[in-house]
């Protein structure tokens, strides 16, 4: 969706993640953090009509092409927007009893050996980024899965690559709930994974590619 654009309302109640994501931490993450980076977005694509066309992945995908002055606002801002969406999207309410379909537990078992071991490999990723950003599982165009990981808000090389899901180590993600022990986080946060969500994103992928 072009400009403007709006805040996605959270897609659950607030107190629907507790214990694992408390409702404070809610509260704040989405109503304030991701608020803040759809305004600032706003902000800086505001006075640039020719770009209130572009979609959210189009910005995205083709920084150094935008004016300069804005470049910084939209990669930060923008990237803020695009990564809290997916985070919000692919966690939902205890969500145990849903699975990858049949087409992602393939892929996982091919890429990865197991379920047990991306789960591994995406938490190391996300407890190791030094400082402020995520970590992701992605797919490309062919279905390939694989662990990636970026600073700040910066997100994967959308024209190359589907994130199918996140894990925001920014340190508002999780520290009333968890001060500093991020590992404890990032592993209960793997437990709210909403699998008919990120099999969905999956399935389509073709679509979600960014092409232009
Ligand atoms: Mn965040």
């Amino acid at each position: 969706m072009p400009y403007p654009f709006t805040l996605t309302p959270l897609p659950y109640p607030y107190d629907t993640l507790s214990p694992v994501i408390g409702e404070d931490t809610l509260h704040f993450h989405h109503d304030k953090h991701m608020n803040a980076y759809v305004d600032n977005l706003n902000k800086a694509v505001e006075p640039h009509p020719e770009l209130h066309d572009l979609t959210l992945n189009a910005l995205l995908s083709h920084l150094n092409q935008l004016p300069q002055t804005i470049q910084t606002a939209v990669r930060n801002n923008g990237g803020g927007v695009y990564n809290h969406t997916l985070y919000f999207s692919t966690i939902g309410a205890p969500t145990a009893g849903t699975q990858p379909d049949a087409a992602l537990k393939s892929a996982i078992d091919r890429d990865f050996g197991s379920m047990e071991e991306m789960q591994t490999q995406l938490a190391q990723a996300a407890v190791t980024r030094f400082g402020s950003g995520w970590a992701y599982v992605v797919s490309d165009a062919q279905g390939k899965l694989s662990i990636c990981s970026t600073p700040n808000q910066d997100v994967p090389d959308l024209t190359q690559y589907v994130p199918l899901m996140t894990v925001d180590v920014w340190e508002h993600a999780y520290y009333l709930d968890y001060q500093n022990r991020r590992p404890d986080y990032v592993k209960a946060f793997l437990t709210l994974t909403d699998w008919n969500a990120v099999s969905k994103r999956y399935a389509d992928r073709a679509s979600l590619l960014e092409t232009r």
